[in-house]
């Protein structure tokens, strides 16, 4: 494929350049994390088309040339010439720097890469690319090289009974410490966005090792519930809510409670993103939920009315998976690894959907929230114990530290008339042997360190 184009054919533009020059701006490290990076934007191309309702498959394959490629059966991209940005589909979506993979801006765009800047950094981080658009029944192709630098002319490659679009690149060895892929790294990410992208089935090949893994999940979060908590068993039933917010922030959580455990596991996503460091939604689904338990509580005469259940405590136990699709314009990440949903007004909207629908679950279920109200009240009283238990200890410890020396290591000196007496802090003792030897030992207290 290579080869039979020629340089007075190939289109050289700049935009790229910043990508290159600072690539931790744009994938956050050059380590193998920001190395996977380089697949997740392309990843994220192909479910934003599965998730506009085109293409049941994504086929994502690790060469054995240490090349990757993503494939989805999506429309293909437009590869004609678009008159207003004066460049073609190709060129749109992997040479324009925050174009996006999408010229018909889609409202909830996943955002893999650190600031869902897509396909393009990945070509710009690339010793070459090559994309093919099967539409309409025919196959256009175009291959960049240099970092996306440069590229063929589109090429029709005839007819095809493929659809959709597939990328193969390979990473910039200058770029990189090191091109090796990791293939559980890859499996994990495509098992989280399977159960994000209910009904999409993501094909993973390794031809290194002939290893390979079909992801799939037919009921999204619901079903990933059930496998985290496979073997375990449940204090009570899920709970699955699912709504909008005024913002158009679109929520979907599923939660249950676990018998005689007391971690809280809850695994968080925002716009296909796993949120590591929680963030304005997490805060808002906390908010909800134990509002909603204290509600219960008191209308059915199982806490004081002036009492209220403590969310830590009601929290034990709790396996939840949590995942909000932010529009566009409201995204936003935070912290060092952008780990983190910044968007405040997800605090409320997750607080009122989970408020609305939870309240009315409760009543529905009255033994699963009878259940849960009674671990916290029992919890409760167990934190209420210790917290006991640590005054006592502590008012004993106050009473035995009474005439307590600084510091068994101080000399101190023999007056008490402490505006003319000094500290020498010396370091290490055979230093603090010195300072005694030459100290005025009426004014002068020497501390080794
Ligand atoms: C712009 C418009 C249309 C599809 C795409 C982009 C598109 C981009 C990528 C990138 C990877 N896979 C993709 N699949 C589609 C819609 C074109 C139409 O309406 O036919």
């Amino acid at each position: 494929m290579s080869g039979s184009y020629n340089a007075s054919n190939l289109t050289v533009l700049h935009g790229l350049e910043p990508v290159r020059e600072r690539p931790g701006m744009y994938i956050g490290s050059t380590d193998t994390v920001g190395l996977h990076h380089l697949v997740w934007e392309i990843v994220d191309n192909a479910v934003d088309e599965a998730n506009e309702g085109f293409g049941k498959n994504i086929f994502v394959t690790i060469h054995d040339d240490g090349s990757m490629e993503v494939q989805d059966q999506g429309r293909g991209i437009p590869y004609d010439y678009n008159s207003k940005e004066k460049l073609n589909g190709f060129q749109i979506v992997y040479q324009t720097l925050h174009g996006g993979g999408k010229f018909d801006e889609s409202n909830y765009k996943s955002a893999g890469g650190l600031h869902g800047v897509g396909a393009s950094v990945t070509n710009a981080l690339s010793e070459w690319m090559e994309v093919h658009s099967y539409k309409d029944g025919e196959d256009h192709f175009c291959r960049f090289t240099e970092g996306g630098k440069k590229s063929t002319p589109i090429k029709d490659l005839g007819e095809t009974t493929k659809r959709g679009t597939s990328v193969r690149f390979y990473p910039d060895k200058t770029i990189f410490d090191d091109i090796i892929w990791n293939y559980d790294r890859i499996a994990s990410h495509l098992d989280d966005q399977a159960c994000l992208t209910k009904g999409v089935t993501f094909h993973l090949k390794d031809e290194r090792t002939k290893r390979s893994q079909d992801f799939f999940y037919e009921n999204g979060l619901m079903e990933y519930f059930s496998r985290h908590t496979a073997g375990k068993e449940l204090l009570t039933n899920s709970v699955h809510i699912d709504g909008k917010s005024d913002d158009g922030i679109k929520v979907e959580v599923v939660f249950g409670f676990l018998k005689d455990n007391y971690d809280e596991k809850i695994i968080s996503f925002a716009n296909g993103v796993r949120t590591g460091d929680g963030g304005y939604h997490v805060t808002g689904f906390k908010k909800g939920m134990t509002s909603c338990y204290n509600t219960y509580g008191i209308n059915h005469g199982k806490i004081k009315s002036n009492d209220s259940l403590d969310g830590d405590c009601l929290r034990e136990g709790l396996v939840c998976i949590l995942s909000v699709w932010v529009p566009e314009h409201l995204l936003q990440f935070e912290g060092q690894t952008k780990g983190k949903l910044g968007t405040k007004e997800a605090l409320n909207g997750v607080d009122n959907i989970v408020e609305g629908k939870l309240s009315y679950y409760l009543e529905e279920h009255a033994a699963e929230a009878d259940a849960v109200v009674e671990k916290t009240v029992n919890e409760m009283k167990v934190r209420a114990k210790t917290e006991d238990d640590r005054k006592k200890e502590r008012e004993l410890l106050k009473t035995k530290m009474s005439g307590f020396n600084l510091s068994d290591k101080l000399t101190p000196c023999s007056s008490k008339d402490y505006k003319d007496n000094e500290l020498f802090i010396v370091e290490g003792d055979s230093a603090g042997g010195s300072a005694k030897k030459g100290r005025n030992p009426k004014h002068q207290a020497i501390l080794p360190l």
